[in-house]
């Protein structure tokens, strides 16, 4: 689960998790998961209470993406469902909005992290999103931010599509009512019911 701030994501995924909980074991992460040593880290940062190198701090939260992989692998062997409230679309997203860093560079730590096998990406406007209360507390809540973050979600669409084929990006339009989202993303991932077979799949190879 992908998201710009203010489109209901937290909420949205956890809502997911008790509807596909009926049918199947799910584990959901948070990325990032701020409990770790790492995660503690990128937490500080997050909430301007330490200052870090924009470079250091994305390979920060590519580290706390690998800390995990063994867990998402086991969990997918085990034949459980995986949810994650942002991955490493995320991570690329809100790094290569930062005009000091390339969006190449961004992706290339997160290559060959074990790959998802569908991507619902919540989308809002930046004007809905004001309206919902406008943006937080957090260091990257900023209009200008989330705009262009919205713009790279969209390049990481077109190049996931292309080094990934079999990954179903969905693009929801989070602006209805929380149901009604719901939804939509529930639809979206219903190819999904059935279940996967074969090789866990590799980000971006
Ligand atoms: N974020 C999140 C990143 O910049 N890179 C990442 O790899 C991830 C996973 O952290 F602004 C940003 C996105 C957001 C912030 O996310 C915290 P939550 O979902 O608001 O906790």
């Amino acid at each position: 689960m992908e998201g710009l701030d203010r489109s209901g994501k937290t909420t949205q995924t956890q809502k997911l998790c008790e509807h596909l909980q009926r049918t199947n074991t799910v584990k959901l992460i948070k990325f990032p998961d701020r409990t770790t040593p790492i995660g503690k880290m990128i937490d500080a940062y997050l909430r301007s209470q330490s200052e870090l190198d924009d470079r250091a701090i994305h390979l920060l939260f590519s580290a706390n993406r690998w800390e995990c992989a063994g867990t998402i692998e086991a969990e997918l062997r085990a034949g459980n469902t995986v949810i994650c409230d942002r991955y490493a679309f995320s991570g690329v997203a809100f790094s290569a909005s930062k005009s000091s860093l390339s969006y190449e560079w961004c992706k290339a730590p997160d290559i060959s992290l074990p790959a998802p096998d569908a991507v619902v990406f919540l989308d809002i406007s930046p004007e809905v999103a004001q309206q919902r209360g406008g943006y937080g507390e957090e260091r990257y809540e900023k209009e200008e931010m989330q705009r262009t973050v919205r713009q790279i979600f969209r390049k990481i669409e077109t190049d996931t599509a292309q080094a990934n084929g079999h990954i179903i990006w969905a693009t929801i339009d989070a602006s209805g009512t929380l149901d009604e989202v719901q939804q939509r993303i529930q639809k979206a991932v219903e190819p999904l019911n059935g279940g996967i077979t074969g090789e866990i799949q590799r980000l971006w190879m």
